[in-house]
């Protein structure tokens, strides 16, 4: 169920991505030649392949973002550039189904042959997930069909085959499965099981992976080969300068690490069966792109044995393998997953499209357990790990996320990999879907975020929520049944507010109390004791961010049209420590206020050295600042010998030229 975002934080930035984001990203597209490689595989023009074997992938995925931009934000140049492109897509589709510009213009001749290295299962996944968010939000089936020819060739070609015949990238899993939702066709269904269930049972995975690996290469030196001559031939051409990515600072092994991961399989989670992987490991976007697949086949198939160990990889990667943005995935080179506790905020990868994946993953989780702590890490994903990925402009993006920098890193209009912009785009598209849940007679409400929606409880129930956060946390849920109906209302307590006040207020006189609630109140319930998970509720010194301290509380009550529930999150200063066993972090505190990760950046503290300045911890108080970065709560306070600090939000650091940044400060 969509909701419509109306107003405050997410609607201003939902404005940036269909106003400037989407349309900057095509510009890149086109500009780094990812559009005209589908011209060439179509016959239209003659030129030169630019980009990775994987390039078109992002095109699927920019699709995917307009498809669900266009839901809300319908303008014509939109439709203009996404039909283009469709026919595009439908000119260099082959009359089978495939498409994969990689092959089609330098390997006419093979296929499906590196699996695990070149991605092209990948882009077939990104293809068909374009075709289905376009259906769902167009009606129409013209990109669908391009989707189903390819899925239909993907079925054709590896349903009944063996274990070696599983992607190196998962992501074909969710596609298949998402086409499986509007479709109903169980062939769908029934590839993506088996691409699942094949994963991690190879015995000869790691003599596979070496051929493939020196196939690979090989076919890269033919490539850059053919570029030379090609540049030879046309000195005129100007390939695109890709500006120069953000040097990520890693440990000296990482390279050997990265061998050690991908020989065992588990940089592609191919180490052991499915149902064995209850630890996260390798690369972070591709685990957690596994585990989003598994839940939605889980909740697709009603086989719910995958969920206990899809429960165990969670709490693994929650309290051990998880910065306290949220962000995943500690080791560069690898983009993935280190030991246990191995979380240096300086190396921290945290790839935005893994904390992207990470949402994915937990919004099925929270349809299928109704419990509220995925719900709480969704958030805290999305207001931290994800969401400083776009800058404020739209057309400035971060690939890698650093907890702790200490230079040189900017935010960047594009990347050679540029597989984050789009990502990000299209998930703040579809943010609407995440706010609610219902079945017959009762409702969850996931997110508190600014909007309208339609739920379904046997009669149709009107909701609009008036949400301030993440600045203060007073949140307005009008509950407009279409007549007076007992049901279930539960409503996510999140892990960050210590105490939550409650108040409810019934209409008497339908349009006075809508016009003046405060004198109709009619309930005060404090809900505080009306969870279990007490002992986990945050106390002013907190631990890291737990997730698990977050509850869903039930108000059971005959709803009548104009009903509204008013909650009051407690927002005061936390100041979070790591684990013990994390490195480097004693004596440090990370400040976080509400669902958001606070940061010093050198831009506004331009007096102090972060990194080694000792915060005055009680003098921190909350301010706000209409001037900084667009209005935002900012926090102030000094260091122990009277200097300022400012902290502000995390995911806005890097908006204001190059600096230095630190989440950790010295207590
Ligand atoms: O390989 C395709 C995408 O590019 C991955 O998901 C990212 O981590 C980056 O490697
Ligand atoms: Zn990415």
């Amino acid at each position: 169920m969509i909701s419509k975002i109306t107003s405050g934080f997410w609607h201003d930035h939902l404005e940036v991505n269909a106003r400037g984001a989407i349309f900057h990203q095509w510009e890149q597209l086109e500009a780094s030649g990812c559009i005209e490689n589908f011209r060439i595989a179509a016959g239209d023009v003659d030129g030169l392949r630019e980009g990775w074997f994987f390039a078109d992938s992002d095109a699927y995925k920019w699709l995917d973002a307009a498809s669900r931009i266009y839901a809300s934000f319908p303008t014509p140049q939109l439709a203009t550039v996404m039909d283009a492109l469709i026919a595009l897509l439908a000119r260099a589709q082959m009359p089978d189904g495939y498409l994969f510009t990689y092959n089609q213009i330098h390997f006419p001749d093979t296929r499906w042959t590196n699996l695990q290295i070149e991605h092209e299962l990948y882009c077939h996944g990104h293809l068909i997930e374009a075709g289905v968010s376009h259906f769902e939000n167009t009606a129409r089936t013209d990109m669908l069909d391009i989707a189903r020819r390819a899925a239909d060739r993907i079925v054709e070609d590896f349903l009944g085959k063996g274990t070696d015949h599983t992607p190196g990238h998962e992501e074909i899993e969710i596609a298949l499965l998402r086409l499986h939702q509007v479709t109903n066709h169980k062939l769908y269904l029934e590839m993506a099981r088996q691409f699942i269930e094949q994963r991690g049972r190879n015995p000869l995975f790691a003599l596979s992976i070496i051929r493939q690996n020196s196939s690979a290469d090989q076919r890269s030196k033919f490539i850059q080969q053919k570029k030379q001559e090609y540049l030879s031939a046309y000195p005129e051409f100007k390939p695109f300068q890709v500006p120069p990515g953000n040097a990520a600072k890693k440990p000296t092994n990482a390279k050997l690490r990265w061998y050690a991961s991908a020989l065992s399989g588990k940089y592609f989670q191919q180490h052991t069966p499915v149902r064995k992987q209850t630890v996260p490991v390798g690369h972070s976007v591709r685990f957690a792109y596994l585990e989003t697949a598994i839940a939605m086949l889980a909740r697709e198939s009603g086989d719910r044995t995958f969920i206990p160990t899809l429960e165990r990889a969670w709490e693994h990667m929650v309290t051990r393998r998880m910065y306290i943005t949220g962000g995943i995935g500690s080791l560069p080179d690898m983009e993935g997953f280190g030991n246990d506790y191995e979380l240096d905020p300086e190396y921290a990868y945290t790839e935005t499209c893994a904390a992207l994946a990470s949402i994915f993953w937990n919004w099925e989780m929270a349809q299928i357990t109704h419990q509220a702590k995925y719900s709480d890490l969704l958030e805290w994903q999305l207001y931290n790990a994800a969401a400083v990925g776009m800058g404020l402009d739209g057309a400035s993006y971060f690939y890698n996320n650093p907890l702790t920098c200490r230079g040189g890193v900017t935010r960047k209009p594009w990347y050679a990999v540029p597989c984050c912009p789009s990502n990000i785009s299209r998930t703040w598209a579809d943010l609407g879907k995440y706010i609610y849940s219902s079945s017959k007679d009762e409702i969850h409400i996931h997110q508190y975020i600014s909007s309208e929606t339609t739920v379904d409880v046997g009669i149709p129930v009107k909701i609009k929520i008036e949400s301030e956060l993440p600045w203060s946390g007073k949140v307005l849920i009008h509950i407009d049944p279409s007549e007076k109906r007992r049901f279930k209302l539960y409503v996510r307590e999140p892990s960050w507010s210590p105490t939550v006040m409650v108040n409810m207020y019934e209409p008497v006189e339908e349009q006075m109390v809508r016009n003046n609630k405060e004198q109709h109140f009619a309930h005060c319930v404090d809900m505080t004791g009306l969870y279990d998970s007490v002992q986990l509720r945050l106390q002013p010194n907190a631990p890291s961010y737990d997730p698990r301290a977050s509850w869903f509380s039930c108000v059971d009550w005959t709803w009548s049209p104009g009903d509204v529930l008013e909650l009051n999150f407690d927002m005061s200063i936390q100041l979070r420590h790591a684990h013990p066993k994390v490195k480097g972090h004693q004596g440090k505190v990370a400040v976080t206020r509400g669902p958001l990760v606070y940061c010093l950046e050198s831009t506004d503290n331009s007096d102090v050295n972060i990194f080694s300045a000792a915060m005055e911890t009680a003098s921190l108080e909350s301010v706000f600042d209409a001037n900084l970065l667009g209005g935002i709560v900012k926090l102030v306070g000094q260091t122990k010998t009277g200097k300022p600090l400012i902290f502000i939000p995390y995911h806005l650091w890097g908006n204001r030229g190059e600096s230095t940044m630190t989440v950790w400060v010295n207590e």
